[in-house]
């Protein structure tokens, strides 16, 4: 049986006077047949990107039976007149590991050893301006470890030159990739699955 190990982390950006608000926010939902995760990236930094990132997120969480297209479309209508935002989506079917994965704007998401694979988003503001998403099906397999991150990730960093990275448990590798790849001037936030054989 295929079983998922996730984590996120989050840590506002590193300026002066020190906030402790971060403008990203993470949603990760589960149940017995489903693995949902979300990042949203709030315009700004603060407690007005904190607040439409909770707005985002809360529309979200109440619609993820939703298609991704349709999703990313209402999600985009809601937000009018808000100061928008970037989104990413993945939902995992948990007993094939199929999974699809949306994103719109500059968040991130990436396979992994042994698949490496990155995804590309189309551009996009949530609120204001956007096309549709381009959903990308595909199947993960045990060992895999799926990342979705918000820019305030430095986006260069290779796991596969991270000596014991696959070893860690998506808990230690999200603080891993905060501690080591998150940009001190932005919000950072990171979701890592790890799938495992039982
Ligand atoms: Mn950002």
């Amino acid at each position: 049986m295929l079983t998922y190990d996730v984590a996120e982390l989050k840590r506002p950006l590193q300026a002066q006077p020190r906030n402790n608000i971060c403008g990203d926010g993470t949603l990760i939902i589960e149940d017995d047949s489903v693995l949902f995760l979300s990042i949203f990236d709030g315009a700004g930094h603060g407690l007005p990107a904190y607040r439409v990132t909770q707005q985002a997120l809360n529309y979200v969480e109440a619609h993820t039976n939703d298609s991704l297209n349709n999703l990313f479309m209402a999600t985009h209508e809601y937000l009018r007149g808000t100061l928008g935002g970037v989104l990413g989506i993945c939902r995992i079917n948990k007993a094939t590991a199929e999974a699809e994965y949306a994103g719109l704007g500059n968040t991130a998401a990436r396979i992994m050893f042994p698949q490496t694979k990155k995804f590309i988003n189309r551009g996009g503001i949530l609120g204001y301006e956007i096309t549709n998403p381009v959903v990308n099906s595909f199947k993960l397999n045990p060992g895999d470890i799926f990342l979705l991150y918000s820019d305030g990730i430095k986006d260069h960093f290779d796991t596969n030159e991270i000596p014991g990275f696959f070893t860690l448990s998506a808990a230690e590798m999200v603080r891993f990739i905060i501690e080591n790849f998150a940009k001190e001037l932005d919000d950072a936030s990171v979701i890592a699955l790890k799938v495992e054989n039982d």
